[in-house]
Formats: C-alpha cells, sequence, structure tokens
C-alpha cells in the first residue's frame, strides 16, 4: 500500500503531480434523458440549467445539465439510430442501463493532466482538444478507468457559458425546494471484479498520483459481514475522493456481485452529496417520493451509547432513517436511497459532515443488513 493521506500540507499540495480542481460532473448515459431531468429537478431538488439538442444542432443526443450548489449532473439520451459517439452512449444503456459514463474532473491544465495520466499508463480515450464559443474557450481530453466508465479532464479556464460549448442555457422544469438539498459531490464510488480492487487503487495513484485514504473495509470485516473490500483513494486535497469497492468470498453472494451481474460489469456504484442539513433533506427528498434504505429501530436503541451528541436529536434520525459514526476528527451523518432505476445498480448517498472524513465505517454492518435485506427481496441473495 502507498502512502496515507489525511491532511497534506502545503508543501505536499504546491508538488501535487496531477492537481485538481475538483468534479465537474457526473456524467449519465440515460434511455430517456427528458424524463430522468424531471425525476433529478422534482425529486432530488436540482435545478436545470442548461441543454444540448437538435434544436440547437447536436443531431444525435438529447442533454440536461442539473446544477445543486456545485453539484453537477449531466443526463445524455441518444436520439436516433446512429454511430460513432451516439453509437458508445446507445451500446452503453443497452448493456448497462441507466449508469454514469464519465466522471468529469475539473482540472487547472487538461493538455498537462492528460499527458501526465498516459505516461504513468493511463489508456486514452479522447485527445486533447478544444471547444469553443462566444462564452470562451475549454480544453477537454479523456482516459478510461474501470469498466466503461470514463474520466473526462475539463479545463474550464474562464469559460463563462452554461456548461460547455454547444450548450444553451435553460429555465428550470420546476422550480427548486426553498432550501438546498445539497451542494456539492462529496465522493465516487466505483464497484469493481473480484481480486481487482488493488490494481484499481494502483491505477489512481500512479496515473492521477492520487494517495490512499485511511479508511478501508479489509478481509477481517469482508468476511465476518460485509462481503465486500473496499479502499478509497483521494487527491492531496480530498475534493476528489474515489472509493473502490471488490466483492469478498462470503457466505453469502455479494451485493457487489449483485451489481456486477446487473449492470454487465465494473461501473459507479453511487454518488454520495454534501448536504449541511439532512434532517430538512431527508424530508424534502422523502416527501417527493425517493427511496431510502431502511434501518431498524435496534440501531438507534444503541446509537447514543457510542455516537454521542450530534446536531441532530437521536429521534430525529430514527423517525428519519438517518445514520451516524464518529471518529476521532469528529461524526456524520448519513443515509443511502435504494437504486433510482429497475436495475439494482445506481444509487445515492447523502451525507452531513462534522468534522469527520471518513465513509461511516461504523455503519458498514447495519447499512449492509439493509442493502442485502433488498438484495434478499429482489430474490438476489
Ligand atoms: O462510500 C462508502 O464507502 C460508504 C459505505 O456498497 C459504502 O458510503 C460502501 C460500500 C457500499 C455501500 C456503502
Ligand atoms: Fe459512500
Amino acid at each position: 500500500m502507498t502512502q496515507t493521506t489525511h491532511h497534506t500540507p502545503d508543501t505536499a499540495r504546491q508538488a501535487d503531480p496531477f492537481p485538481v480542481k475538483g468534479m465537474d460532473a457526473v456524467v449519465f448515459a440515460v434511455g430517456n434523458a427528458k424524463q430522468a431531468a424531471h425525476y433529478y429537478s422534482t425529486a432530488f431538488g436540482m435545478k436545470l440549467v442548461a441543454y444540448s439538442g437538435p434544436e440547437n444542432g447536436s443531431r444525435e443526443t438529447a442533454s440536461y445539465v442539473l446544477e445543486n450548489g456545485s453539484a453537477r449532473f449531466v443526463l445524455t439520451s441518444v436520439i436516433k439510430p446512429t454511430t460513432d459517439w451516439g453509437h458508445f452512449l446507445a451500446r452503453h444503456v443497452a448493456e448497462h442501463g441507466d449508469g454514469v459514463v464519465d466522471l468529469a474532473i475539473e482540472v487547472p491544465d487538461a493538455r498537462a493532466a492528460y499527458a501526465y495520466a498516459l505516461e504513468h499508463g493511463a489508456r486514452s480515450v479522447a485527445e486533447p482538444y478544444e471547444q469553443k464559443d462566444e462564452n470562451g474557450t475549454v480544453v477537454l481530453a479523456a482516459i478510461a478507468t474501470y469498466g466503461e466508465t470514463r474520466h473526462t479532464l475539463v479545463e474550464r479556464s474562464g469559460y463563462d457559458g452554461p456548461y460547455l460549448p454547444g450548450y444553451v442555457a435553460a429555465k428550470p422544469i420546476v422550480e427548486p425546494p426553498a432550501q438546498r438539498t445539497f451542494q456539492a459531490i462529496d465522493h465516487c464510488v466505483g464497484n469493481v471484479e473480484l481480486g481487482r480492487m488493488n490494481e484499481w487503487v494502483g491505477f489512481y495513484n500512479k496515473v492521477m498520483g492520487f494517495t490512499n485514504m485511511k479508511e478501508f473495509v479489509g478481509d477481517d470485516i469482508a468476511t465476518e459481514y460485509s462481503a465486500l473490500m473496499s479502499k478509497v483513494v483521494a487527491d492531496g486535497t480530498l475534493k476528489v475522493k474515489f472509493p473502490i469497492n471488490e466483492p469478498a468470498i462470503a457466505k453469502k453472494k455479494s451485493q457487489i456481485d449483485e451489481y456486477l451481474e446487473f449492470y454487465g460489469g465494473a461501473g459507479v456504484q453511487h454518488i454520495a452529496l454534501n448536504t449541511n442539513d439532512i434532517v430538512q433533506t431527508v424530508r424534502t427528498m422523502r416527501a417527493a417520493g425517493v427511496e431510502f434504505l431502511n434501518t431498524p429501530d435496534s440501531y438507534y436503541d444503541t446509537l447514543g451509547e457510542w455516537v454521542g451528541e450530534t446536531r441532530v436529536p437521536i429521534d430525529t434520525l430514527r423517525e428519519l432513517k438517518i445514520l451516524a459514526d464518529r471518529d476521532e476528527d469528529g461524526y456524520l451523518l448519513q443515509i443511502f436511497t435504494k437504486p433510482v432505476q429497475d436495475r439494482p445498480t445506481v444509487f445515492f448517498e447523502i451525507i452531513e459532515r462534522h468534522g469527520s472524513m471518513g465513509f461511516g465505517k461504523g455503519n458498514f454492518k447495519a447499512l449492509f443488513e439493509a442493502i442485502e435485506r433488498e438484495q434478499a427481496r429482489r430474490g438476489n441473495l
């Protein structure tokens, strides 16, 4: 294992071989982007800000850009039988169902980032290219990661349009909730095949200079109850955090195996979203019909004893089925949606951090049992 990062000193940041500004967007390939845009507007409280489609010159695809604070989702559908990029997207949806094709990362210099990545073993998906319109110029490049997922490297250098060249500003589908539901992407998790977690952790270590965070799920916990192993890589500033899961051989079929079977290979498992008020967010999203995993009452009977004081009373956590965890740096509150499409694949996490930079290790048992109850209901356990 490489160096463990928690809080990186400024000197290390200056020497960062692969500087990043943060997540630029999570790009989903979906069967019906028009309806998906409606769901993320009405159920997740996001705001449509930009559009690209046949009305403004995109002949093969329609794309909807939704934002909530700095969190940006792009929903793309193919709109006619086609070739090349459209063909790739159409095949992606046919094989994987609705899913994430691109975890786009904003970088200060896309050409430099791409060159560094390729020198360190990345496979190219798109060589650096410029796109420009009246709002300015962007530089884009893309490299492959696990499964058919890619990382587009986005250099915005002052670009002033609603998203990228080729997109026009769009009006919200509905007015977003009075109080913002979330404001940033906290982390993006990948599921990879059995035995390949360390390979992909090594990929991020080498290709992006990301270091391993101290939180991981090893063999010990895996065989006891979790049926998965997990490690987290992050950039030096912790703005981009990528946990990587692989299935573990356990008594039951791993939740990761279920994902790999239904997704048709490795891919993005969940996107975690930061909120400052998880109680309001969960109330708003539940009222809009978003389904969250259930947590048994017994979890809350003992929670206070080990998690201590939190901003939210235990009774409210119990009412809304929010989980809590504490480590030496502070605590966090989190909750997980059920999968958001018919396939048991992609889901979301809502997280409110108070000092803790962990991922809810103390909740893994309760969480994985909740996931397994859902797996059993689907007949996949
Ligand atoms: O991102 C994480 O590590 C936590 C925990 O299948 C987690 O959200 C890990 C694996 C998983 C679901 C949640
Ligand atoms: Fe997570």
